[in-house]
């Protein structure tokens, strides 16, 4: 745990894939909350242990997020074991997660704060993907179908 002087240290964990409004918001919001952000980014082999395959590549995913203003580190996140680890090495004043983690961290609480921010509504990998696969398949004659779907895609998220 940090002193008052020093830094104080953000740290969060996801895959980040088809990076969208709703990881840039959270992403935000964990640059107000300290002085030093530091994102743990899942690895393609761990994703797999998470059920989840991406459609980018961790190098692409870390690279997006490496790239963002406010955030000063990229680790990979390969286990779901690391994060006490990744707290101690980096001297993490507060982890923080979605609400979707609500509860899932708390144990954490000995070795820093801990943190669920609400998501933002309306707005996942999952349904991304989704409306491109509906795209994909729409042929050129439903072409009122595909700008619906555009216009779900673009639609006002506040
Ligand atoms: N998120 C959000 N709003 C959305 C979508 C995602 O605030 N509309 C947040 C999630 O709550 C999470 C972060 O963005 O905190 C990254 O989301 P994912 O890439 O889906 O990451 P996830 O699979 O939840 O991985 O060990 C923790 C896991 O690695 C978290």
């Amino acid at each position: 745990m940090n002193s008052e002087t020093q830094a104080r240290t953000v740290l969060t964990y996801g895959t980040f894939d088809m990076f969208h409004v709703g990881h840039v918001r959270l992403i935000q919001r964990l640059t107000e909350l300290g002085d030093r952000l530091i994102v743990g980014v899942s690895t393609d082999e761990f994703n797999l242990q998470k059920g989840k395959r991406a459609i980018f590549t961790y190098p692409y995913r870390a690279e997006i997020i490496s790239s963002l203003k406010g955030v000063d580190h990229v680790i990979p996140e390969e286990t779901w074991v690391q994060k006490l680890e990744d707290i101690r090495r980096h001297d993490v004043d507060l982890l923080v997660m979605g609400e979707d983690w609500a509860g899932k961290f708390d144990h954490l609480r000995d070795a820093c704060e801990v943190r669920y921010l609400p998501r933002t509504r309306n707005v996942s990998t999952t349904s991304i993907k989704a409306a491109i696969d509906r795209l994909s398949s729409i042929g050129d004659s439903d072409l009122v179908s595909a700008v619906e779907i555009l216009e779900f895609l673009n639609r006002d998220l506040s």
